[in-house]
């Protein structure tokens, strides 16, 4: 969390702010930050990034022709020291990954402090705008990034009817309807660049989740239009992984798809729903399998095990991990993870 020295800095920088420019991740955090903050004073202009390796010389004119008096960096892991040289303005980087090393920006990242800390962008984002009426946008960044926030009996006091009661994360994102909303703030980002920008213009003025949800304004119905459509694929790839559910540890799912990319969603759903289970998504990509490994358990360092003697490489968090192996591999290296899974077990 911010403390407040921080919150009023921030406070006073967006204030002062005449054309602030906000890049964001491209996920649901990314994007209710951007939101939380925009709102405030709705001036400005933001920038999703999806890939940070493109914040290149082009990205930098991009930002110059912009001509920002201020730049706020929003649940972007990395910068690149080369941008922030170039672009000359203060830059205000609020972020929760892994700290970095960069000079000249305003970083702001819990784990600077305490290592093991785990504050979506958005929490801190909400921090900085204190607007109760942007709630819902705020407790849907939260949970979307797998944190139930310290104001969500507020939530469901104002929204009974997103969730009803405390629960447990995977209960609130999978069981109630609070879990469309954050599924929504995830789904609007997919697609062409055109529907996209719109989704999130549109975002911006948007009042309440039930303006969406219950389709009250035509600004809402259009939004609730487009998220049915991404979920309709989403579905179904979500029915076509679940296909390959059996009595193994292990749900593998084998993805191939160069337009709508679910993977993320799908992971941390059927994780979810099968809480014993390891879930892979797997795609193949020149020669080499990219997976992504999720659990509700510890899974690095099962993994760790399986890797030795394989052409490949994988690691990450204890029980959300990624890995490139060689397709040549790939069979081998899920013997051995199983295996490893049956002794990380059986100890
Ligand atoms: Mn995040």
């Amino acid at each position: 969390m911010l403390h407040s020295a921080q919150i009023s800095m921030l406070q006073e920088e967006l204030k002062t702010a005449k054309n602030p420019l906000f890049i964001y991740d491209s996920d649901a955090d990314g994007l209710c930050s951007f939101l939380l903050l925009y709102r405030v004073h709705r001036e400005g202009k933001g920038i999703r990034v999806t890939n940070t390796s493109k914040m290149d010389e082009q990205f930098v004119r991009k930002v110059q022709e912009i001509n920002p008096d201020k730049i706020f960096v929003l649940d972007i892991p990395t910068l690149d020291q080369q941008f922030v040289d170039a672009v000359k303005v203060p830059i205000f980087w609020i972020d929760h990954h892994q700290p970095q090393q960069i000079k000249n920006v305003h970083y702001f990242n819990p784990r600077l402090k305490d290592a093991a800390a785990y504050v979506p962008t958005t929490r801190m984002a909400y921090q900085v705008s204190q607007d109760q009426d942007d709630l819902w946008i705020a407790a849907a960044g939260c949970l979307a990034d797998w944190h139930m926030p310290d104001f969500i009996d507020s939530f469901i006091e104002k929204f009974p009817e997103l969730l009803p009661e405390k629960t447990d994360l995977a209960t609130a994102l999978y069981k109630h309807q609070v879990g469309k909303l954050v599924k929504l703030f995830f789904f609007l980002q997919k697609g062409s660049s055109p529907e996209v920008h719109k989704s999130i213009s549109i975002l911006t003025k948007i009042k309440s989740p039930q303006e969406i949800l219950q389709q009250q304004s035509s600004p809402g119905k259009f939004l609730y239009k487009r998220f049915e459509k991404v979920n309709a694929k989403y579905e179904e790839v979500l029915a076509q992984a679940k296909k390959n559910i059996s009595k193994s540890k292990i749900i593998l799912f084998t993805y191939n798809s160069t337009q709508w990319s679910f993977t993320t969603n799908v992971a941390n759903e059927l994780s979810a729903l099968y809480p014993k289970k390891v879930v892979i998504i797997a795609r193949e990509k020149s020669g080499s399998m990219k997976c992504s490994l999720r659990a509700q358990f510890a899974i690095a360092g099962a993994l760790e095990k399986a890797l030795v003697g394989i052409e490949g490489y994988g690691g990450g968090h204890p029980n959300a991990c990624g890995a490139v192996i060689k397709q040549e591999d790939w069979s081998r290296f899920l013997d051995n993870f199983k295996e490893e899974l049956k002794h990380g077990h059986s100890n």
